[in-house]
Parts: C-alpha cells; sequence; structure tokens
C-alpha cells in the first residue's frame, strides 16, 4: 500500500509540470478553402483558457506561408471589412471562438497547393510562453 501511494505521489509530480504548461487548449482547426483565384485563406479555431488568468495569442507562424496575421472581421458603416490584431486576448476560464465573420488567422502567400483535402501545420504561441503546434485541414466549408 505504501509503495502503491508513493508511486501515485510520483505520478503526480512528474505529470504537474506539463498540465501548468498546457494552459490553453486547442480544439477544431479548420481553413477554409479559397475560392478560385483567390489566395488568401482564413484559418479557425477554437481556444479556451483553462487557467485563471488571461492569455493572449500573440504570434501565429506556419511553414505552409510566407505570411500570417491575426484578423478581425467588422462591420464598419455597412462595409464587411477585416482589421488586423496584434493579439487575441483569451480571458480567464474562457473560450475564445475564431470563427467565419469574427476572429481568423489571415494566411497568404502559399508554398504549397492550400485546397480542401490537405493539411497544413500552424503553431500559435501565447504571452504566457505556451506554444502549440496544431494541423489545419483545409476544408470546403466547416
Ligand atoms: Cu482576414
Amino acid at each position: 500500500m505504501r509503495i502503491l501511494i508513493r508511486a501515485l505521489f510520483l505520478q503526480c509530480l512528474l505529470t504537474l509540470p506539463a498540465m501548468a504548461a498546457g494552459q490553453v487548449v486547442a480544439s477544431n482547426p479548420w481553413i477554409r478553402e479559397a475560392p478560385p483565384g483567390v489566395s488568401m485563406w482564413a484559418g479557425f479555431v477554437s481556444l479556451k483558457n483553462t487557467s485563471d488568468k488571461p492569455v493572449a495569442l500573440v504570434e501565429v507562424s506556419s511553414p505552409a506561408f510566407r505570411m500570417v496575421e491575426m484578423h478581425r472581421s467588422v462591420v464598419e458603416n455597412g462595409m464587411a471589412r477585416m482589421r488586423q490584431q496584434t493579439s487575441i486576448v483569451i480571458p480567464a476560464g474562457q473560450r475564445v471562438a475564431l470563427e467565419p465573420g469574427g476572429y481568423h488567422l489571415m494566411l497568404m502567400q502559399a508554398r504549397q497547393p492550400i485546397r480542401a483535402g490537405v493539411s497544413v501545420p500552424i503553431t500559435l504561441a501565447f504571452d504566457n510562453g505556451q506554444s502549440l503546434q496544431l494541423t489545419f485541414p483545409v476544408r470546403r466549408d466547416h
């Protein structure tokens, strides 16, 4: 019994640092296939901040694109526009969805064909030091 407790205790010690590092959990990453002739793609992903402090997405990069920006779609004076963001804040304990009509990753200057069926790696870096390497499948729609 003592040995079992000791084993469990050691396992907790080993598990803790990994949990502390993974404060943002990403789900449902995908890239919307662009219409013919358009060479900009929007990337979407849902980000859940499981920590008790706000965390900001501050840098996005991918070997598949020369240029990646964070954007937000807004309507100004009845016109749909996109505004570049320097960061996207995820409040403590909250989920922020990058989704059509809102925040998105703007992917430009592709280094490879981007069409439905392929997947590309994208790395998200946060101001808490965490970084997430995700695989984004390209889809015709969600
Ligand atoms: Cu955009």
